[in-house]
């Protein structure tokens, strides 16, 4: 799936801004009532892209199950009349309504991967109006998965919906990126795929593309010469002496396609990966992964897109020396995904398979688990995440899920049909899962690339004996390598950390204590010489559920939400400048 792009045929038009928002009292109301037909009535101000949940001071708004309803008025040029125009949403979380004059135009599940439709033929000459239906509910067919129920209330006797996740961030909705209105012409390009490889110091792209008409492709260095050039929808471009995209020292090209009246640029970084059985090669030398899992997330916005943070963030892991991130538990914005590509850091692409229970095992729950309906759609949002993110050579590697739970023996049927599927989709990139299961009861990991462990020793074990962190972690590092001889990748370690907390001798919480386990932690990965890398979670402090177990948010970051550092990160500064 493309991007929108601006150029001397294409044209975009943003509708970020502020948009009239309803949220719904009694449940689907608004689908009741019908109030697509009309202008939205008793609505408030809502900023789009943002979540609403923190914007207002309604706590009723805050913690709202259900549907919410947006509108925006728009008007698009006359002088489109000749246009193919397409309305498209970078992500609504988690499950989105469209109608265009109120008419229902599309529908779709999944709150971090975009959608689109074509409407010139649905668009009305001047004013139109957009209304967006938008839900958080998430069940077992979701991903991320979770359970509601409709409760009677015990007071006021009124039923209402109670959702239950099994995941641990803040369940933030809404329209959280950009909503875009482009045009292309009739006979247009569909869409471009591209892969990479060298032949000595030559470089090849591979490139096939879906378009109505005649291809012609051109490639340009970043000086703006033409370095290739190609005929036909599919084909090979040897770019001779080729400068690499390299972690760090990213080099992108422009790739150009042509279709007669159709234009769309693509930038390309030439870059190769390959897997042995204790190396992540790029380009053939050994990676290795520094850096944390993130999240989006910050004061008000919540999960909204906010370039303002994404350039913060990017100039704290260039600070740090990190090198890479996982995009931790769920996909992030494609604005995030091109600054990876411009800026060399790689990326970890994660589908929001997260929460993910098989069996019954300890019959906490009454409902059911992750089922057939789960694995069907836990396949499409692989596909439509491949769609979008398969071009982008920050992308090294897929993450199938985190942390599901791989000692149940449903997880390996499960999981060989999603391994399998995203293999079939790309058989370019390496395959990884995140786990959290004891080694011995793991049942999955033959099936990945690389070996990916997230562990906690000294927090939710063994709380507050640092002591034991090395031989602990070495000895389960260890057994994961002696199990299935593949390279280990620390995919989460960390210690909540309250900032300006300080305690000597360190005791949990404190700005000590996180340093003090995070050498611990890194005196284990190095004595492991098949681990290609570590990931700290995290990040940044986030916003999670309610839970005694969390203050304000989960505050495992290396920074604050604010995005400001903690004691750690000059530890953490000083190693990965080293490394
Ligand atoms: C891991 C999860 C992550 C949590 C983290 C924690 O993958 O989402 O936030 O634990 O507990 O199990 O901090």
């Amino acid at each position: 799936m493309l991007y929108p792009v601006e150029n001397e045929i294409r044209q975009v038009m943003d509708l970020s801004g502020i948009w009239e928002f309803r949220k719904e009292e009694k449940e689907e109301e608004g689908f009741h009532e019908k109030w697509y037909r009309k202008p939205l009535v008793h609505t408030i101000e809502m900023p789009v892209p943002a979540s609403y949940n923190d914007v207002t001071t309604d706590r009723s708004l805050r913690d709202h199950v259900g549907w919410v309803w947006y509108e925006k008025e728009f008007y698009v040029p006359d002088r489109w009349k000749e246009e193919r125009i397409v309305l498209r949403f970078g992500s609504v979380t988690h499950h989105a309504v469209v109608y265009l004059n109120g008419d229902e135009l599309m529908r779709h599940k999944g709150g971090f991967l975009p959608f689109e439709h074509e409407i010139t033929e649905a668009l009305q000459p001047g004013k139109n109006r957009l209304t967006v239906a938008v839900s958080n509910l998430l069940d077992w067919t979701c991903l991320p998965c979770g359970e509601h129920r409709i409760v009677q209330d015990e007071f006021t006797g009124e039923t209402r919906h109670e959702q239950e996740m099994h995941f641990d961030f803040f369940n933030y909705a809404g329209i959280h990126r950009p909503v875009k209105i482009y045009t292309t012409p009739m006979a247009y390009i569909h869409d471009i795929c591209v892969t990479t490889e060298t032949d000595g110091e030559d470089g090849l792209i591979h490139y096939s593309a879906e378009a109505d008409a005649q291809i012609h492709v051109t490639l340009t260095d970043a000086q703006g010469s033409i370095v290739a050039s190609a005929e036909g929808t599919s084909g090979i471009l040897r770019v001779q002496k080729a400068h690499l995209w390299n972690p760090g020292k990213a080099y992108l090209y422009d790739l150009e396609i042509y279709a007669e009246t159709d234009h769309y640029t693509l930038p390309v970084g030439i870059r190769t990966i390959r897997v042995t059985d204790r190396q992540f090669l790029i380009n053939g030398k050994p990676f290795y992964f520094k850096g944390f899992g993130k999240h989006e997330d910050s004061d008000i916005r919540g999960k909204g897109l906010d370039q303002v943070l994404n350039v913060r963030d990017f100039e704290l892991m260039k600070w740090i020396h990190a090198n890479s991130f996982r995009t931790s538990h769920y996909p992030y914005s494609e604005e995030l995904m091109q600054m990876a590509d411009r800026q060399g850091l790689v990326v970890i692409d994660e589908v929001p398979a997260v929460g993910m229970c098989f069996f019954d095992t300890h019959k906490v729950f009454t409902a059911e688990r992750v089922n057939e309906e789960t694995c069907a759609y836990h396949m499409q949002t692989l596909t439509e995440l491949y769609e979008r993110d398969k071009n982008h050579a920050c992308v090294v590697m897929w993450s199938v899920a985190n942390e599901a739970h791989t000692s149940d023996e449903e997880a390996l049927p499960y999981f060989s049909r999603i391994c399998a599927h995203i293999r079939a989709l790309d058989p370019t990139r390496p395959v990884t899962s995140t786990m959290c299961v004891d080694v011995a009861e793991d049942q999955i990991s033959q099936l990945l690339d690389v070996v990916s462990v997230n562990r906690y020793y000294s927090w939710y074990s063994d709380c507050g004996r640092i002591e034991v962190v090395y031989p602990k972690m070495k000895k389960d590092l260890e057994n994961w390598r002696e199990k299935y001889h593949k390279p280990v990748l620390v995919t989460e370690y960390g210690a909540d950390t309250i900032a300006g907390l300080h305690k000597l001798p360190e005791v949990m919480f404190s700005e000590e204590y996180q340093v003090e386990f995070l050498k611990e932690n890194n005196r284990a990965i190095d004595s492991c010489d098949f681990v290609i890398g570590e990931h700290i979670w995290c990040f940044a402090d986030f916003m999670t559920g309610y839970t005694v177990q969390r203050i304000d948010g989960n505050k495992k970051g290396i920074f604050t939400r604010e995005r400001q550092p903690k004691s750690a990160a000059f530890v953490i500064r000083q190693r990965w400048m080293e490394k």
